[in-house]
């Protein structure tokens, strides 16, 4: 028996840099002292940096300073709250600064032209307040239902009017909470792993998947759509299957859940969480809508709070949103492990269902296995009047490669004059455990700049035709597209008329799509290649992001993309990596509604990374 206050306080300090001289804990308060270094303050030509010791975390809204954030995250158990949190700074000084302070650039879409917007500060301090914090119910690294509470020091503040800053070395925390004795539901129960939604045209393919998960521990129930809009309530088809997913959780323990089928044959929730509306698409479609349950009272988490139909309404006046600008009171932290199939035939489907068999098979100790594949150049190019010699892309590879210590690196960069169409098929025919692309992305393929490029239309492109090419057969990579649009699911002629305008009809003889047709986008269509192509893979449904200098990855895609394979070790299951990724974002940037919510897995959350022994 779990012994109830050997959980009493299960707290984790995110990040180094800050060292906690003193912690008392008992039944209903923490009290923590932090001691932060002194603030070094760095002149440059025309400007003034601010750092801090370790830390490199900074705050993130354009056109406002750039300054560090201390991130700590504390981890309750399940039906714990909180109450309150206080944080006082216990000396203050202030320093004058002979120059402008650096601030945070307008961060733009990966393909440059979409801008999040520099904000208009008020007089006073940037940031307002000494701290911010949040809470969300999620998976802890177990997989266990917990409380997340996240607390955002700001200990260096700007003085607008001044050019001063007022910083604190010394703060003292209080979080006040209670704990009911009310214990996860399915605590006691132990029947399904992993559930399977899927149209009643489907439900025969997946059997073998059904029987090779079943044999490999992992216990796998099938439920229809059909029998999920009969058997439970709802406002729409996809709050059934939401409300059905909660119940499955809730009497079976379930953990992951595979959805089976296009988002015509099972829907996807659109959400108004889009600064952008109307480029390349209104809102934003996401999968997460279903893994996110629970809010912080461990109430169904409808992502309409509101009730008027319109879900995960945000408002983006300012950047990143607050807790106030998050109308529909999304939770984001995922309750469950996701991802999807969105195929239209079943042979679509019976191919990946044999590449999963085989994948989960063979791919044990594969000396192939042990390779990642590092895919960039400079995303920002000069003709972006980006600065020079910054390459994005491969600056987020190498940090993608820091997290894969063990990993043979193949590095396919702009800079080195080795990316092209042809080594990049040939890279993934030998065979790579992972790839990781970094740069621009389209419905139907990717492309990238040469270093320091100067003309806009000059980019190194790949296209979905050629996947035709790739023949690395069993020898099959997970994926991360850290570009926008590859998993767009709704793509359709009329995405293709804005790239190819008049030749649109031409290249339609060969796909012989009618308007209403759904294409297969990039993403999709990578997973589904037979005898090659990926096992598993994370693309954007809409524009994205990035936040990269040659410091470091701060936010959007490339920080999705670091952490994505921070999260494997061995044995790990390829939605646990998603969702340690998205914890992360959340509890280090915030909750970025538009970049957690746009990438999504396409492919079984259940995915033995690495195969079986
Ligand atoms: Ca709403
Ligand atoms: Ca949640
Ligand atoms: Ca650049």
């Amino acid at each position: 028996m779990r012994g109830f206050l050997s959980i009493i306080l299960v707290f984790l300090f995110i990040l180094s840099g800050v060292s906690v001289v003193d912690t008392v804990a008992s039944n209903d308060d923490i009290h923590s002292l932090i001691s932060i270094s002194t603030p070094a303050i760095i002149q440059h030509d025309y400007s003034t940096s601010i750092k801090l010791l370790d830390v490199n975390t900074y705050t993130i809204t354009p056109g406002a300073p750039k300054l560090p954030v201390v991130t700590k995250t504390w981890i309750f158990p399940w039906g714990t709250k909180i109450s309150n949190i206080r944080c006082n700074p216990l000396y203050m000084e202030q320093r004058r600064l002979l120059k402008p302070i650096e601030t945070t650039p307008p961060l733009p879409s990966i393909n440059n032209d979409r801008f999040i917007q520099p904000v208009n500060l008020d007089k006073g301090f940037f940031p307002k307040n000494w701290f911010d914090f949040t809470t969300g119910v999620g998976l802890d690294e177990n997989g266990k239902h917990v409380l997340f509470l996240t607390l955002k020091l700001y200990p260096i503040r700007y003085n607008i009017g001044f050019n001063s800053i007022e910083y604190s070395t010394r703060f003292d925390i209080t979080i006040d909470y209670q704990y009911s004795n009310y214990r996860f539901p399915s605590d006691s129960y132990d029947h399904f792993d992993l559930l399977i939604i899927t149209p009643n045209c489907f439900k025969s393919t997946l059997i073998p998947l059904q029987e090779h998960k079943n044999n490999y521990g992992v216990p796998t129930l099938i439920k229809t759509t059909e029998g999920i809009y009969q058997e439970y309530q709802g406002r729409d088809e996809a709050e059934k299957i939401k409300y059905c997913i909660k119940d499955m959780i809730e009497t079976y323990g379930i953990k992951y859940v595979l959805l089976v089928g296009d988002i015509c044959k099972l829907p996807i929730r659109q959400t108004d969480a889009y600064p952008w509306s109307g480029y390349h698409g209104n809102g934003i479609l996401s999968d997460l809508y279903y893994a996110d349950i629970y809010d912080s009272d461990y109430k169904f988490c409808s992502w309409d709070a509101n009730n008027n139909g319109v879900f995960g309404e945000v408002d983006y006046s300012g950047f990143p949103p607050k807790p106030e600008d998050n109308i529909d009171d999304v939770d984001l932290y995922p309750d469950v492990y996701i991802g999807r199939i969105p195929c239209s035939t079943s042979s679509e489907l019976s191919i990946i269902v044999n590449k999963i068999i085989t994948y989960e098979d063979v791919t044990f100790d594969q000396i192939w296995f042990q390779k990642i594949i590092l895919v960039g150049g400079d995303t920002f190019p000069l003709s972006k009047f980006a600065p020079p010699f910054v390459y994005e892309g491969e600056i987020t590879n190498q940090k993608v490669a820091q997290q894969l210590p063990g990993f043979e690196q193949i590095r396919l960069w702009t800079s080195k004059h080795n990316l092209n169409a042809v080594t990049f098929n040939y890279a993934v025919s030998k065979g790579a455990g992972f790839l990781s692309y970094a740069g621009h992305g389209f419905e139907h393929g990717w492309g990238t700049y040469r270093p320091n490029a100067i003309l806009d239309h000059n980019l190194i492109f790949y296209f979905t035709p050629y996947l035709n090419f790739l023949h690395n057969q069993n020898r099959l990579p997970v994926v991360f597209f850290d570009a926008c649009l590859t998993a767009k699911l709704d793509f359709n002629l009329t995405d293709l008329k804005d790239y190819f305008k008049w030749k649109t009809p031409i290249l339609n003889l060969f796909l012989r799509a009618s308007p209403s047709d759904l294409l297969p986008p990039f993403a999709w269509c990578f997973l589904k290649k037979e005898d090659g192509g990926g096992i598993a893979v994370i693309g954007a449904t809409r524009p994205a992001y990035t936040y990269v200098d040659k410091y470091g990855v701060y936010a959007g895609a490339g920080y999705l993309d670091v952490h994505f394979f921070k999260g494997y070790h061995e044995g790990v299951k390829v939605g646990e990596m998603l969702v340690s990724a998205q914890n992360d974002y959340i509890n280090y940037v915030g909750k970025d509604y538009f970049t957690l919510e746009e990438f999504i897995l396409i492919g079984d959350p259940s995915l033995q990374v690495g195969g079986y022994p």
